[in-house]
């Protein structure tokens, strides 16, 4: 399987609930390694253009304002698989829909407050760490 790069945000939830240190601890554990990490304020304008793909859905301005509602912790994460298995790890969009044990179905309060972002793509996990990290921001873990 080929090793892949997967870019999540922990989300102004995650990072008010005082649970950076839990999740970012079950993604490692899970065999992800972290190889950029910043926390950093969206604003309406980073926010919108992030998930800009959502502009025309009816949810797109809650879930602007939510995601500029506080600090958040944008990652790349590296690991055989890195996208789906991301997206297995945090569970469904819909935290009363993920499986038990994921970190929405554990965490999660709401669909628009489900803790996690994670890449759908390798392509878009590409576009999305360019969109946080600068090259010399990345750096390659072998540990
Ligand atoms: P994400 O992009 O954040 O990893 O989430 P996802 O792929 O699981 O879900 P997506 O369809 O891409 O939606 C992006 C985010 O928009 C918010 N949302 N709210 N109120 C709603 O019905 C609704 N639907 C989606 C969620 O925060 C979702 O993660
Ligand atoms: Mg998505």
């Amino acid at each position: 399987m080929a090793v892949e790069r997967t870019l999540t945000i922990l989300k102004p939830d995650c990072v008010r609930k005082n649970l950076i240190g839990e999740v970012t601890r079950r993604i490692q554990e899970a065999g992800f390694k972290v190889v950029a990490m910043k926390m950093t304020r969206l604003t309406k304008e980073t926010a919108g253009g992030f998930y800009a793909v959502h502009k025309e859905r009816p949810f797109f301005g809650e879930l602007v304002e939510f995601m500029s509602s506080g600090p958040c912790v944008p990652m790349i994460l590296e690991k055989e698989n890195a996208i789906e298995d991301f997206r297995t790890l945090i569970g469904a969009t819909n935290p009363d829909e993920a499986d038990e044990g994921t970190i929405r179905a554990d965490f999660a309060d709401s669909v628009g407050e489900n803790m996690v972002h994670g890449s759908d793509s390798v392509e878009n996990g590409k576009i999305e760490a360019a969109y946080f990290f600068t090259e010399s921001e990345v750096v390659a873990n072998k540990a």
